[in-house]
């Protein structure tokens, strides 16, 4: 999983130096990293100021963060770098503003914030976000469709489940022409709209996990505002008000990033203190493989504390983990 995550990351980097100009990624650190983006001055500051150590300048002027400012959050035994980047507007991503930085390095983000001001417009706010992140290829909240595509040199075109597709083979090959692409194998596994396989053809696009954090909820007449905002975006992102205690909305933000702890130990010794953090839906087999990969395959079965219905309860190795679980693994 390690390594996926690695290759993944590996190729978003790549992708943003392709779009022209120096690429932003900012370097990782921490159990996951979480870009803060938003209008100017929607209180991304503020919230870094608020969850890390950082100190990035607070003002009531727009764009007062000219750079990406990276800020580790303490949450009980897990870091979680979280990024403030320049302000986005209707249009940075053709230069507005201070142009494709804040999108460049939101691509590579493992969850994107979205920084609400919800004494302003917050609908509007909202909506303005989400179409440049789609005009930019950067899909929020939305499951990759299970399409693959390789490019071959030679061989023509191949495609297996082209009814999936509107329009069939015929779509499809149009689609690969404009694309310049005469020889590639293209699977499809799934019903999928034309659009959707030509994001999966235009290797720009990425899908990545956002949530929503309303600040400003201090502000009198706010509250009705809140509420319309769950009411039209509830579905779509989950959705936390800032005005919790600083400890609150760190649970919060962890509880968003879908990840869980848990610790390994040995028989009759003591758990370690920390934490793996992995994906949520890990399971023993995960676990086993990010301690050694030559664990996984001597692996016999484990014993877990937490989640089971007996402490020290025997499970196999597809035994799906939750956070804080104690895990001791027998080869
Ligand atoms: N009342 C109130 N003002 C806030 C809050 N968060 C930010 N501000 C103000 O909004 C302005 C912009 O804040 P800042 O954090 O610099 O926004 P940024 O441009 O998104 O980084 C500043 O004047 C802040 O004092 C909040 O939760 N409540
Ligand atoms: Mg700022």
């Amino acid at each position: 999983m390690a390594k996926l995550r690695r290759e993944l990351q590996e190729k978003r980097e790549r992708r943003v130096g392709r779009g022209g100009g120096p690429g932003f990624a900012v370097k990782k650190e921490g159990a996951a990293q979480v870009v803060l983006v938003g209008l100017p001055n929607s209180g991304k500051s503020t919230l870094l100021r608020k969850l890390t150590s950082a100190r990035p300048e607070v003002a009531d002027y727009p764009f007062t963060t000219r750079e990406p400012v990276p800020g580790m959050m303490q949450f009980e035994d897990v870091q979680v770098q979280l990024v403030e980047v320049p302000a986005l507007v209707e249009g940075s991503r053709l230069g507005k503003g201070l142009g494709g930085q804040p999108l460049s390095v939101a691509r590579t983000a493992d969850v994107i914030a979205l920084v609400i001001d919800v004494s302003a417009d917050p609908v509007q706010q909202i909506q303005t976000l989400v179409s440049e992140f789609r005009a930019a290829g950067i899909k929020l909240n939305q499951t990759q469709p299970k399409i693959t595509i390789q490019r071959r040199s030679t061989g023509g075109v191949e495609i297996r489940g082209a009814g999936m597709v509107y329009g069939g083979e015929a779509e499809i090959k149009r689609a690969l022409q404009e694309r310049n692409i005469h020889n590639a194998f293209v699977a499809i596994e799934e019903p999928v709209t034309i659009e959707e396989l030509e994001e999966a053809l235009d290797e720009a696009t990425v899908y990545i996990r956002a949530f929503i954090v309303l600040t400003k909820c201090d502000l009198p007449e706010t509250s009705p505002k809140l509420k319309l905002v769950e009411r039209e975006f509830g579905d779509q992102f989950q959705i936390i008000a800032a005005n919790d205690t600083t400890e609150g909305l760190k649970k919060s933000i962890y509880e968003n990033l879908d990840l869980i702890r848990v610790y390994t130990k040995r028989p009759d010794e003591e758990p370690t203190r920390r934490p793996l953090v992995l994906p949520k839906g890990s399971t023993v087999l995960h676990v086993a493989r990010s301690v050694h990969k030559d664990f996984e395959k001597g692996l016999k079965f484990a014993r877990v504390w937490g989640s089971t219905k007996f402490p020290g309860q025997r499970v196999s190795r597809d035994y799906i983990l939750r956070d804080k679980d104690i895990i001791e693994l027998h080869a």
